[in-house]
C-alpha cells in the first residue's frame, strides 16, 4: 500500500504522463491501492527548485534607512552598511522566516544564502545558524560567509571570516572586486580558499560584479581550484565584468574555468538593474557569457539574489520569475534554450551544491513540484503558480488554481493563457 499516488504527471523530461509512487517519504514503484491519490490532470511535474545565490539576512529591508537613489551596486552596499549596524537576532530571523514561506511555496526546497559577515558581532550569521536549523527537512539552507565591505579591506575581515566558519558557515564565501588594490583582491581569493581547505568546506565568491574589465578573479579563483584539487566544490557567482572581456582573453577564461571544474552562478535580476549604471549609451546588460559558458560544458545556475532589498526593491523569492529575466538577458529564447531553461534553477544549482538524492527517481526523497501549467515553456511565459509543493511525500504548500472569465459579446467564457 503507498502512502500517496500522483496520477497523470507530466514529469519534466519525460514522455506522456507518467503516475508516481511514494511510500515512507521516499519515490517507490508504482502500486494501485494507495492511501491518499492525487490526480495533477497533466500539470507539470518537477524536482524541487534549488535556489543557488540569495542574501537572506538582506531580505526586507528595502528603503531602510534609506533608499538606493542611484540603483548601484556601491551605494546599495553603503546603505547596507548602515542597516547592519540596526541588525538583531530576531530583526533578522523574522525577515528570513517569512521570505522562506515565500521561497517553499514557490517550490524552492533548497537555498544557498550569502551571509554578510563583516559586523564584529556576527548578528546575521548568528541568527541564519538559528534558522538553519528550523527550517531543516522544510527549506535546507547551506549558508556562505560572505564579506560584502572585504577580507582584507575591513578591520578584523580575516578574523570575522574564520569566526563565521566556526559558528557553523557551510561555504567560504569573498569579494575580491570590492578590495582596495587587485594585489588585495588576489590574496583574499587565497585566503578564502585556504580557509575552506582548512575546514572540508565549499567556496563559492562574488567575483568581478562589475563592469570594469580590468577585474580578472575568476582567473585566480580558477587557478586556486586546481591547485587544490577542489574541481566540484567551486562556485563564482555574478562574474558580470566577463562579458566586457575582450574576446582573447574570454576564450582562455572559459577554458579555465572548464578545466578547474567551476560552477557559475548568474543573477539576472539584481545584475539587470545594478550594472550598466556608468553608462551613458549602449547600456551593458549585467550579465555574464552563460552561452560561451554553456557551450564549454559549464554548468550554470540562476541565482535571484535579492527580494526587497538595498540592491534590488522587488522580487518575491521565485526563481521563475529570475529565469524569465534572464531569458531576455541571455538572449535564451531559442527553442532548445526554453527546454533547458528550467535546468538552471532545479539540477544545475543542485549539481552546485552538491545535493545527494535528487531528482524524480524510486529510492530518492518523495520532493517534487506540480506546476499550474501543462509544459515548462509555459511556465516560464506565464510564470505559473506552483500548484503543490511536496516534501517527502507531503504537501508544504498550496496554491489554487486561479479561474479567469472574459464576458464577450455578452456571454462569460474561461480564459487559460493556454494555446487550445
Ligand atoms: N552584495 C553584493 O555585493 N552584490 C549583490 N548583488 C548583492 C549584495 C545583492
Ligand atoms: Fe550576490
Amino acid at each position: 500500500m503507498l502512502d500517496l499516488l500522483v496520477r497523470n504527471a507530466q514529469v519534466r523530461g519525460t514522455a506522456g504522463l507518467t503516475d508516481l509512487g511514494v511510500r515512507d517519504g521516499l519515490f517507490v514503484p508504482i502500486e494501485q491501492d494507495a492511501r491518499e491519490t492525487i490526480d495533477v490532470a497533466g500539470r507539470l511535474v518537477t524536482p524541487p527548485l534549488v535556489e543557488p545565490h540569495i542574501h537572506l539576512d538582506a531580505v526586507l529591508t528595502v528603503g531602510q534607512p534609506r533608499p538606493n537613489v542611484s540603483g548601484s551596486l556601491f551605494e546599495g552596499i553603503a546603505v547596507w552598511s548602515e542597516r547592519v549596524k540596526d541588525l538583531t537576532v530576531e530583526d533578522v530571523k523574522t525577515r528570513v522566516r517569512q521570505v522562506l514561506r515565500w521561497q517553499l511555496a514557490n517550490g524552492v526546497q533548497h537555498v544557498r544564502s550569502h551571509v554578510d559577515i563583516c559586523d564584529p558581532s556576527l548578528t546575521a550569521v548568528r541568527a541564519l545558524v538559528e534558522v538553519r536549523e528550523e527550517a531543516r527537512g522544510q527549506v535546507d539552507l547551506q549558508l556562505v560567509a560572505f564579506p560584502q565591505l572585504g577580507i582584507l579591506s575591513f578591520d578584523g575581515g580575516r578574523e570575522l571570516m574564520r569566526e563565521a566558519v566556526e559558528l557553523g558557515a557551510d561555504v567560504v564565501g569573498g569579494i575580491p572586486h570590492y578590495e582596495l588594490t587587485r594585489e588585495d583582491g588576489v590574496e583574499s581569493v587565497q585566503f578564502s580558499f585556504a580557509l575552506a581547505e582548512e575546514f572540508g568546506l565549499r567556496v563559492d565568491i562574488h567575483c568581478d560584479e562589475t563592469d570594469d574589465d580590468h577585474s580578472r578573479f575568476v582567473e585566480v579563483m580558477a587557478a586556486e581550484t586546481i591547485r587544490r584539487n577542489m574541481s566540484g566544490r567551486v562556485t563564482a557567482s555574478h562574474t558580470t565584468a566577463m562579458h566586457s572581456y575582450n574576446a582573447a582573453y574570454a576564450y582562455r577564461l572559459v577554458n579555465n574555468i572548464k578545466r578547474a571544474g567551476l560552477h557559475m552562478v548568474t543573477n539576472p535580476l539584481d545584475n539587470a538593474v545594478l550594472q550598466g549604471r556608468f553608462d551613458t549609451g549602449p547600456i551593458r546588460r549585467g550579465h555574464t557569457r552563460v552561452k560561451q559558458l554553456q557551450e564549454a560544458g559549464v554548468n550554470v545556475c540562476i541565482g535571484h539574489d535579492s527580494v526587497m532589498d538595498p540592491w534590488y526593491p522587488l522580487g518575491f523569492g521565485d526563481p521563475v520569475q529570475a529565469a524569465f529575466v534572464f531569458v531576455h538577458l541571455g538572449h535564451y529564447s531559442g527553442d532548445d534554450e526554453l527546454r533547458r531553461l528550467l535546468d538552471m534553477v532545479t539540477v544545475n544549482p543542485a549539481l552546485a551544491l552538491g545535493l545527494p538524492n535528487y531528482g524524480i527517481a524510486e529510492g530518492n526523497p518523495a520532493d517534487f513540484v506540480v506546476f499550474d501549467a501543462p509544459t515548462d515553456v509555459d511556465a516560464i511565459r506565464l510564470g505559473s503558480r506552483r500548484h503543490l509543493v511536496v516534501r517527502a511525500g507531503r504537501v508544504v504548500a498550496r496554491t489554487e488554481p486561479a479561474q479567469t472569465t472574459v464576458t464577450w459579446d455578452g456571454d462569460e467564457q474561461p480564459v487559460t493563457f493556454l494555446r487550445g
